[in-house]
């Protein structure tokens, strides 16, 4: 049984690519941090008890800022494949907490790889790079673009990429980097501009929000859906040769189209509840981001299957469940109901 192990299986990515690899049969093991409330909400539909027969997912505690603690997690669990998604993934937050960034989304991969070395066994290795690395690049950005990161946390990304090229050439590793561009889902964390906007105007219809306060309408973005970029994720592993692939829908958008289609799925004039609130401006922004996907498709045969308006009506939908099942009784619908 192949065994894997992902970092950051709590976010967003790491729950559905955990979904992914135990439909396929995996067993997966991940690393998740202390936390005073609990952090696995994401995984809820796969944890199982570890006293019941049969378990093929296992949790263990450790963070990216402790190595001793990753060398012999590695150590004893041997994974064939390693998932590093775990990082400080809030770009405006970077700009707030940038030596923690660096630390734990930048030298947090140098740890990892350190700890396989040291552990001395040879799994697949995937970092999870990022579109933000490109920064101020015009679109299209493809894996020739070079790279002009515009934050703290572009900046760790790049040394994460970097990292996973060096080990790769240094030491023979089969090491790869997916450069992911923008991804969404209802799991996706609700400070992110998708589910910030979904979640508020759900909220905004049913009665229980008056406002919703934005930052930069204007700024482009190419947004997919999740589990097609944890796909991807797979399919990278799985090639022979290890290499970088960008992996995008190569359709972009800006926020207010994201608003406008999110409202009209809704019925909501997003004009009137929408207020601008400067906190939410970046330092320097990312304007326009835009992928080539070429070589994933060419390399890979990996095509994104949900479009971006088929993205927002799920997000929405869900966001109109959730609150539904939070409160029964509620009349709420979207427009298509
Ligand atoms: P996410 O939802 O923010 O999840 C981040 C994960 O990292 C969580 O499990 C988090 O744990 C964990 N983590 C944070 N700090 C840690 C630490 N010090 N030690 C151990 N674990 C830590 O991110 P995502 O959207 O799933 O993205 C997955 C990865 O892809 C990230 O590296 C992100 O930077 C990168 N990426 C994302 C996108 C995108 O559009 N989603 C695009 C390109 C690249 P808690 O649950 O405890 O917070
Ligand atoms: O911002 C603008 C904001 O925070 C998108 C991470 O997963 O994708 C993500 O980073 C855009 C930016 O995502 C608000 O200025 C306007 O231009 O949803 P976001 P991001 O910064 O693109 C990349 C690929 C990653 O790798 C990251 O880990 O939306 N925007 N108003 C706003 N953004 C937020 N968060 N909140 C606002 O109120």
């Amino acid at each position: 049984m192949t065994k894997a192990l992902i970092t950051g299986i709590t976010g967003q990515d790491g729950s559905y690519l955990a979904e992914q690899l135990l439909a396929r049969g995996y067993e997966v093991h991940g690393l998740i941090r202390r936390s005073s409330s609990f952090n696995t909400g994401r995984l809820a539909d796969i944890y199982r008890d570890r006293h019941e027969n049969d378990v093929k997912l296992f949790l263990h505690h450790a963070d990216l800022a402790e190595s001793s603690r990753l060398v012999r997690l590695i150590y004893e669990i041997q994974p064939d494949e390693v998932y590093h998604l775990g990082a400080q993934s809030h770009v405006r937050v970077s700009f707030d907490i940038p030596e923690y960034t660096m630390d734990v989304t930048g030298m947090g991969t140098i740890r990892m790889l350190e700890a396989i070395r040291d552990a001395q066994i040879t799994p697949r290795f995937y970092q999870a790079s990022s579109s933000e690395m490109f920064g101020s690049a015009p679109p299209p950005q493809g894996e020739n673009t070079p790279f002009h990161p515009r934050s703290p946390y572009a900046v760790a990304k790049v040394m994460g990429f970097w990292a996973a090229v060096n080990y790769r050439e240094s030491y023979g590793m089969h090491a790869s980097n997916g450069i992911l561009f923008n991804h969404e889902s209802p799991r996706r964390g609700e400070t992110f501009v998708t589910r910030k906007i979904t979640r508020a105007l759900v909220r905004i219809q049913a009665g229980l929000q008056e406002k919703l306060y934005l930052g930069n309408l204007d700024a482009k973005r190419d947004w997919g859906y999740a589990p097609d970029f944890t796909e991807a994720m797979w399919m990278i592993v799985q090639h022979d040769e290890p290499g970088d692939y960008v992996i995008a829908t190569g359709e972009m958008h800006s926020v207010r189209d994201f608003l406008n289609a999110a409202g009209e799925h809704l019925g909501i004039d997003w004009e009137k509840v929408v207020e601008i609130d400067p906190t939410y401006y970046r330092a320097a922004e990312v304007d326009a981001l835009c992928g080539d996907a070429t070589k994933a498709r060419e390399e890979l045969g990996w095509e994104p299957t949900v479009t971006f308006d088929e993205l927002v009506k799920i997000m929405v939908d869900a966001d109109v469940k959730q609150l539904a099942d939070e409160r029964p009784g509620l009349n709420i619908r979207a427009e298509n109901e």
